[in-house]
């Protein structure tokens, strides 16, 4: 019977840390922002490819986007909610109706396509990126289909589809290689996005994870 005061004040001091932990010690995880990004680019540049790709979707049955698609990629510190627009010519006319309330943009280039084609993903580029709503967004253009032989580089592209300048003046515009076969790289590619959205919409989201 003797030992009873020591087993209850044992008792007390646990439980007491325990409430002291839990008040000031360990914080709640914060909550992870979720961006609204538009997906853009001609027919068969290979969006809803690689939005399922990282979505960790079936690619063997995509079919053209007619209207748009919507997927959630679940990043380490974002949530990207990223509506993709058919690239059609009769589904392009009505892009413009959607670039109100986007956070950034992801445009997709197909790296294998003709000369012609590039013209074409040029003109789409430059009518969605001189747009007022979305010039000052960030943007990242994927240079894709990089598997092929032939395919056109990210230098190449920027070269021929006269971006040199552009990026020069505006440092929200990023430009990347990637591949529906290299699911690492356009993964690590996609982070990095995350992060500059992160650091422009909330710039006290990169403190409060390296704190957690
Ligand atoms: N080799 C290769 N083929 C790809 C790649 N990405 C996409 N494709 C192929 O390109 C074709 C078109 O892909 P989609 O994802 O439907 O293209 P999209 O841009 O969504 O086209 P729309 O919805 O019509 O605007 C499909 O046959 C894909 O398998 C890639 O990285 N490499
Ligand atoms: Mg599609």
């Amino acid at each position: 019977m003797s030992e009873w005061p020591a087993i209850c004040c044992g008792v007390c001091r646990i439980c007491c840390f325990t409430v002291y932990q839990k008040c000031c010690c360990i914080k709640e995880p914060p909550a992870i922002p979720v961006y609204d990004l538009l997906c853009l680019g001609i027919t068969n540049a290979g969006k809803t490819t690689l939005l399922s790709v990282l979505t960790s979707e079936n690619i063997d049955a995509i079919v053209p986007t007619v209207g748009f698609i919507i997927k959630d990629i679940r990043l380490p510190n974002a949530v990207l909610k990223v509506k993709e627009l058919g690239g059609a010519v009769s589904i392009r006319q009505y892009w413009h109706r959607y670039f109100n309330d986007v956070q950034g943009v992801i445009f997709v280039v197909d790296g294998s396509c003709t000369q012609d084609e590039l013209h074409e993903t040029t003109d789409a580029l430059y009518k969605a990126i001189q747009n007022p709503e979305l010039s000052t967004k960030p943007w990242l253009i994927l240079c894709n289909k990089q598997d092929l032989e032939g395919a056109c580089t990210e230098e190449r592209a920027v070269e021929e589809m006269n971006l040199t300048e552009m990026l020069k003046e505006k440092p929200n515009i990023i430009v990347k290689s990637c591949s529906k076969t290299n699911p690492d790289g356009l993964r690590s590619i996609i982070e990095r996005f995350g992060n500059r959205l992160n650091e422009i919409h909330n710039p006290e989201m990169r403190e409060t994870f390296d704190a957690v």
